[in-house]
């Protein structure tokens, strides 16, 4: 069995090292042009290049859980997609929301200030139950999201594509039910997978019905920067109508120096990093699959192509 690897932005050794010690019998190669037809292929961001060289793939394995970047790509009908799952992203996005969701709520950033000036003050504490949470997204890190932020007891409300039922939560489902969804959250965080239909999702109108359309609503975007309609984010912060945002994703990406972003006093800028690729539960995975798709056993996280995610 041949297994290309062809990673855009990533060291590749360690990949291949890693894939060959967990696919003992398998021929792990760093893909360059020319080289022999793959059976499967380990991947981010890959070049057409690679795509319509490498046509009688029977798998993709993407090392991240978002595929739109490769679903951008014209892939051969019979090669399965496959996203990672979870592999120890969920953790690290229930960490990253919980931290800025509570940095928020408990005014960290003023406390923060006041104590750089030496200066013993307090806010009136704030009620958790006039900060209901909103994950648009319950998949395998909206869910985990959404639970770790019940822990903390403040209400949790969750948006997703098809009905739910999740304990702890007060689960919406579908277009019809996204007014309300948005109407009953005051802090929105997205877990989305980027697709066609949602695209844009966080406007200018939706952003303004936060939390019963009064001022105060709060975002938290993880998912990808094209959800956000860029150019109408600062005016509502700057209107009071938001009270601030913690983004980690942008439409481009690294942001660039000069992009208002960085410096309004509002928003919190990291860098794509909220859930990272961990390379050992990655590739245990991914050579998990590869083993079970030879054994003809079906597999988590094939992409449905059609619909995007
Ligand atoms: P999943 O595919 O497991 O979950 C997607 C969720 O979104 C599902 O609940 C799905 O609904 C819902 N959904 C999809 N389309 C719609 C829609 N039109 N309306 C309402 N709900 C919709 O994805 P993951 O949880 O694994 O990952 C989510 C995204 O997070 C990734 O696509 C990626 O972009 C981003 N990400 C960001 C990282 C970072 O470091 N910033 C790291 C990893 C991922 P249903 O359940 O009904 O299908
Ligand atoms: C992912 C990401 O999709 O890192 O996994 O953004």
């Amino acid at each position: 069995m041949r297994i290309a690897v062809c990673l855009t932005d990533n060291r590749p050794d360690a990949w291949i090292e890693g894939l060959r010690a967990a696919l003992p019998g398998a021929d792990v190669q760093n893909w360059q042009p020319g080289a022999p037809q793959a059976d499967h292929a380990v991947v981010w961001a890959p070049p057409q290049s690679f795509i319509d060289e490498q046509s009688r793939l029977r798998g993709i394995f993407n090392i991240g859980a978002g595929v739109d970047a490769l679903l951008k790509l014209r892939l051969p009908p019979q090669t399965m997609v496959v996203r990672l799952d979870d592999a120890g992203m969920s953790v690290q996005m229930a960490e990253y929301v919980c931290h800025a969701l509570i940095r928020h709520f408990r005014e960290f950033d003023f406390y923060d200030a006041e104590a750089r000036a030496a200066r013993w003050a307090f806010r009136k504490p704030r009620e958790r139950e006039d900060f209901p949470v909103g994950v648009m997204g319950l998949g395998v890190l909206g869910e985990r999201v959404a639970r770790a932020v019940a822990q903390f007891e403040f209400p949790v409300n969750g948006w997703s594509r098809s009905p739910k039922a999740i304990e702890g939560l007060h689960c919406f489902a579908g277009e019809a039910e996204f007014g309300a969804f948005l109407g009953a959250s005051r802090v929105l965080v997205n877990l989305l997978p980027l697709t066609e239909t949602t695209r844009g999702i966080l406007n200018r109108e939706t952003l303004s019905r936060l939390n019963g359309g009064k001022p105060g609503g709060y975002l938290i975007n993880v998912a990808r920067g094209a959800h956000l309609v860029e150019a109408d984010l600062v005016p509502l912060l700057d209107s009071g109508h938001l009270a601030g945002a913690t983004l980690d994703v942008f439409e481009v990406e690294p942001l660039p120096a000069d992009h208002p972003f960085w410096r309004h006093p509002k928003i919190t800028v990291t860098p794509h990093g909220s859930a990272r690729t961990m390379r050992g539960a990655t590739i245990a995975q991914i050579a998990g699959k590869i083993m079970a798709i030879e054994r003809g056993e079906p597999v988590a996280g094939v992409v449905e192509r059609e619909r995007g995610y």
